[in-house]
């Protein structure tokens, strides 16, 4: 089976918690490769259109509050990881989605919690599969942030004046 990546995001509450380190870890165990990796404040615009497919869902307010970090602090930690049934495999680490149904030792059932107010604060986000994973990794990463990607590139010329550094 060809290479799978897949997409982590480890969630504002993570770092407020101080818990990267382990989370990383713990994925490490999966013996998938890192290909990725940079700390990304959330804007609204991105948020709703990671989380699309729960647009009608009443959490989807306080879903996008979360993620954009207003509970805790306003970023995140984006990963890609490769290797065989990447997918699978990170899921398997990080737990279901709520935290009080995860298995104790995944990352969820670890450090995740339901707030008083019932918003599920589950410490990582991981692809559900290849599809999806293509479509996040594209929304949050560009190729050139990627080691490799498995997706194909094209060459464009930009047409938006970029922010480079000073004298490049
Ligand atoms: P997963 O992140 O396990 O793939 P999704 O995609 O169904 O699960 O849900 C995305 C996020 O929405 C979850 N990580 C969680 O933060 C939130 N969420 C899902 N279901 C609920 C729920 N019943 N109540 C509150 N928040 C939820």
């Amino acid at each position: 089976m060809a290479a799978e990546q897949t997409l982590v995001l480890i969630k504002p509450d993570g770092l407020a918690k101080g818990i990267v380190g382990n989370i990383i870890t713990e994925l490490s165990d999966t013996g998938l490769i890192l290909v990725g990796a940079k700390v990304v404040q959330v804007t609204k615009e991105l948020a709703e259109e990671h989380y699309q497919h729960l647009k009608e869902q009443k959490f989807f307010g306080e879903l996008i509050q979360y993620i954009m970090g207003e509970f805790h602090v306003k970023r995140v930690l984006a990963l890609v990881y490769e290797g065989e049934d990447a997918c699978a495999k990170v899921r398997e680490v990080a737990g279901s989605t709520n935290p009080e149904e995860a298995r104790p030792t995944s990352i969820r059932g670890r450090y995740g919690r339901i707030t008083t107010k019932g918003v599920f604060e589950n410490v990582v986000h991981s692809s559900e599969s290849r599809k999806e994973a293509e479509r996040e990794i594209k929304l949050w990463f560009r190729p050139f942030e990627l080691i490799h990607t498995i997706f194909p590139t094209e060459e464009k010329t930009a047409t938006k004046p970029e922010l480079l550094w000073k004298g490049e």
